[in-house]
């Protein structure tokens, strides 16, 4: 009895993992918002995601099933014979390194193509690398935004006529942009989920990051490295707007931070 109880405790988890994993997706469950019609790179990342819990998934019934199979056959056994030691057995230390490895080495090379695409200019769209809309600067607890004068390139160092904000990033929908990316403190990390773009702020480095919203509206933006007490209020907001609108938005922007503050000071 004691037997069967623990061997059905043991066949609950993999029979609960295919359930969870067969069904979740079709149900939404998994992913925020709909990366595949929201972003250029979504579906890639999702067909990524899916590759690797499918081999987790494979792997973990694989081992729950072993380990049924010892409970079941070694508990019936007088108890100096339960176990089976395999030390120094090169075939088996073989067979458990070549496998794993192999796995690893399938998914470094499979994804390369897709990280070449987010990570490396030459493999990125070219608007991607010549429409720069924002410096990013992340810092404990908030994402502080600088845009370029309308009109103007944004510099690397401040401007003057560059404009701020905080945790509101605006960009164009439908096209490729770039940030950069930097912190002001200790490490954070960008992270626009319904996009799945995902990119660590380093102290001291400047970080390009290219992204594309293809659609108009609001996105979460978050801070996805626990980067101390805050770190929950690092919620913040990527609004993509239609071309036009963002242009306008450009503008009225920079009249709220320089010539109306100007006519209020006179
Ligand atoms: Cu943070």
């Amino acid at each position: 009895m004691k037997r069967l109880c623990w061997f059905l405790f043991f066949l609950i988890w993999p029979v609960l993992a295919l359930i969870v994993s067969a069904f979740t997706p079709r149900w939404n469950w998994g992913f925020p918002g709909d990366g595949v019609s929201d972003s250029p790179i979504g579906a890639e990342i999702d067909h990524l995601f899916y590759l690797i819990l499918i081999i987790c998934v494979i792997v973990f019934i694989g081992t729950q099933i072993a380990l049924l199979y010892a409970i079941w056959t070694a508990s019936g056994r007088p108890k100096e014979k339960r176990a089976w030691h395999s030390h120094g057995n090169h075939k088996l230390e073989l067979i458990w390194t070549i496998i794993p490895g192999a796995i690893l080495l399938f998914i470094a090379f499979y994804q390369m193509r897709v990280w070449a695409e987010f990570r490396i200019d030459s493999a990125s769209p070219e608007k991607a690398q010549t429409n720069i809309v924002a410096e990013v600067s992340a810092r404990q607890f908030e994402w502080r935004i600088r845009y370029p004068e309308p009109g103007k390139k944004l510099e690397k160092k401040p401007q003057p006529g560059d404009m701020y904000s905080v945790n509101e990033l605006h960009i164009p929908a439908g096209t490729p942009v770039r940030i950069y990316l930097r912190s002001l403190d200790v490490q954070h990390s960008f992270f626009l989920p319904t996009l799945r773009v995902k990119q660590d702020a380093v102290p001291g480095l400047v970080i390009p990051v290219w992204f594309e919203a293809k659609k108009p509206g609001e996105y979460p933006l978050v801070c996805a490295e626990l980067c101390g007490w805050g770190h929950y209020k690092m919620g913040a907001k990527l609004i993509a707007h239609p071309p036009e609108e963002y242009e306008q938005y450009m503008k009225k922007l920079h009249q709220e931070q320089y010539d109306d503050g100007y006519a209020k000071k006179k």
